[in-house]
């Protein structure tokens, strides 16, 4: 498919791989080329230095190939940690993460994670292994239809069908996962096509020369947009996960801080405003903060700028910013007025955007009184909880300890469900892509091996920690064996409250406390489970342990699994319930 017209993409300018991920020495190369070294020579060309999977018959051809090439493999336990922990690395490192599987199991088990990357638009190429392609169609051993299965949720794929496309197929899958509205690609790869001789070269990572994503937004447009944003007397910024995805923080900043407008970010782009800024306003949505979801419901003019307004940001899209008008901007046209109209569309990078909108504000908005009511806001609804020295530790007060304890650099990984929430809530996020977590797709099991891709992308002093729900790391906790071979600094927080929180959080709330199947009292002891992998294991049974078994679990070189009993009733407040009006957000269950 990289055909005539292919536009270049700047391949990962970080060459340097290093003498540890240097396995096997080039110079081993075959002389003969074949469709699998095809492909790992167009990773190369990537300048990919990572790759995440699990062998089996289908992919073999391409492992082999691997067995020559620089790249480092980290074998995972399961293909589901293959995919998340790839993606974590391309949520850190900003370029594509690479996962790879073979057919049958090894694709569909890949098929959760993919659907994750695409819900939040994470650079990700998945290869997979195929049954030859002779045997394609006649339920060979471990066929699947990747290719049909995975057609939905990815941004592209391709069913490799020739030695002679196979690398030029893996460079434009590489180049289409960065360029543009990021997301996840797939490249199927029959076993006769990767074994099959070539000397074609896979060149470097390409794009079609029909797939021209906007760089700028038309000047006009902005101009007029923002002529109304600086007329607005109570203006707000949305900043989602584009902004972040773009590089645009710094813009972003800039921008905030010289028209002094608040920022609210959604959950994805946690991280992209200091939230330590006065002008920060920290998350809306679901659970966000009580000052977040009352600035964007009462702003009369929003700056949206690489948002897709999530549900679970926007509650119900009549009660969303009812007085304000719109100002979107987003690099995938196809987001422009899908769930919330936008009366100032503006299609275009977040990055470009911003410089473009920076240079046509005619002034800033006169919004004094507007700063006044959001600083008041902030003092009425603070994130605040109730704690009591002898009762069960209150999971808020775990994040907040661990927070004081590490860097401002530190990443955090997070499960899905109430533990997710007061992650993001409790610790102070203050610099661009340390938040890690499963957004769109909300999918338990991501923590974990999301640590472990976070931790390989992650620069060697920055610290790497993942707060996890017992449920979700229950779901994914055998890549604890790959945490311990790689030896990886990580540390893991289990709040373990013996349940699968949320759900238990929903059947309180609005099925009469019927608890169904959400009551988990026969947990295994983490710190145990821990020892057995070779991980270090700590226990937190009371809050006169906490602080001293925080720092010893984060100085103790390698993973370690932190088992943290807390409140069982703990629940997480502000909430918004489904299709709800944002600035009716209740702070406990009787508001609801
Ligand atoms: C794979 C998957 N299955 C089911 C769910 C539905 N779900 C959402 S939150 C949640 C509870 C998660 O429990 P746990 O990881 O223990 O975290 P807690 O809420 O207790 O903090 C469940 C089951 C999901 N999000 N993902």
């Amino acid at each position: 498919m990289s055909g005539d017209g292919a536009t270049p993409v700047s391949p990962n300018t970080e060459t340097d791989r290093g003498d540890d991920a240097a396995e096997h020495d080039e110079t081993d190369r075959t002389e003969v080329q074949t469709g699998a070294s095809a492909v790992i020579r167009a990773l190369e060309n990537a300048g990919v230095r990572y790759a995440f999977g699990v062998q089996g018959g289908a992919i073999m051809p391409v492992y082999d190939a691997l067995y020559d090439s620089a790249i480092d493999h980290i074998t995972m336990a399961h293909e589901q940690g293959a995919v998340h922990a790839a993606t974590a690395y391309g949520t850190v490192t900003g370029d594509p993460g690479v996962c790879m599987a073979t057919s049958g199991p090894g694709a569909t088990n890949l098929v959760t994670g993919i659907a994750d990357a695409n819900m939040d638009s994470e650079p990700l190429l998945a290869l997979t292994g195929q049954v030859p392609t002779d045997f394609v169609g006649n339920d060979a051993f471990q066929e699947t239809d990747t290719v049909g299965v995975t057609r939905p949720i990815t941004k592209a794929n391709y069913f490799s069908s020739s030695p002679d496309t196979v690398g030029g197929d893996v460079s434009e899958a590489f180049g289409l996962a960065k360029m543009g509205r990021q997301g996840p690609t797939l490249v199927d790869l029959p076993k006769d096509v990767t074994q099959g001789e070539t000397d074609a070269d896979p060149g470097g990572p390409t794009t079609p020369g029909t797939y021209n994503p906007a760089e700028e937004a038309d000047q006009a447009a902005v101009e007029r947009a923002a002529e109304r944003f600086a007329q607005a007397e109570r203006p707000v910024i949305l900043a989602g996960g584009g902004v972040m995805k773009a590089d645009a923080c710094e813009q972003l900043y800039e921008f905030a801080t010289e028209f002094e407008v608040p920022v609210v970010t959604t959950m994805p782009a946690i991280g992209a405003f200091p939230e330590d800024h006065e002008l920060s306003l920290s998350w809306a949505g679901m659970h966000g903060t009580g000052y977040a979801n009352m600035a964007i419901t009462m702003t009369d003019c929003m700056l949206a700028v690489g948002t897709r307004f999530d549900d679970r940001l926007t509650g119900g899209i009549d009660t969303f910013a009812p007085d304000a008008d719109i100002i979107h901007a987003d690099i995938d046209p196809a987001e422009i007025s899908k769930n919330v109209h936008a009366d100032y569309p503006l299609v275009g990078d977040a990055k470009a955007v911003f410089e473009q909108f920076h240079a046509a504000m005619p002034q800033a908005p006169e919004a004094d009184e507007w700063l006044e009511q959001v600083a008041q806001w902030k003092d009425e609804y603070p994130m605040d909880y109730e704690m009591d020295e002898d009762g069960p530790i209150k999971p808020q007060f775990v994040v907040e300890v661990v927070d004081a304890a590490t860097a401002d650099d530190t990443i955090v990984t997070t499960g899905v469900g109430q533990h997710q929430m007061w992650a993001s809530q409790y610790w102070t996020y203050t610099k661009p892509r340390t938040w890690v977590s499963s957004h769109g797709l909300g999918t338990m099991g991501y923590g974990l091996p999301a640590a472990i891709g976070a931790r390989i992308a992650a620069d060697d002093d920055q610290q790497v920690v993942c707060f996890d729900g017992d449920g979700s790391f229950l779901m994914t906790c055998q890549e604890l064996s790959v945490a311990v071979r790689e030896e990886l600094d990580i540390t893991v927080f289990v709040l373990n409250n013996a349940a699968i929180g949320m759900v238990r959080q929903w059947q309180d709330a609005f099925y009469e406390q019927r608890r169904m199947a959400s009551e988990y009292p026969w947990m295994p002891a983490f710190d145990k489970l821990a020892e057995a992998f070779g991980a270090r294991g700590f226990r937190i049974e009371s809050y006169d342990e906490v602080e001293e078994t925080v720092q010893e679990a984060l100085d103790y070189e390698g993973p370690s699994i932190v088992d943290v009993f807390i409140d069982p009733e703990e629940n997480v407040y502000p909430m918004v319930p489904s299709g709800g009006d944002n600035g009716l957000f209740a702070l406990s269950e009787d508001q609801l």
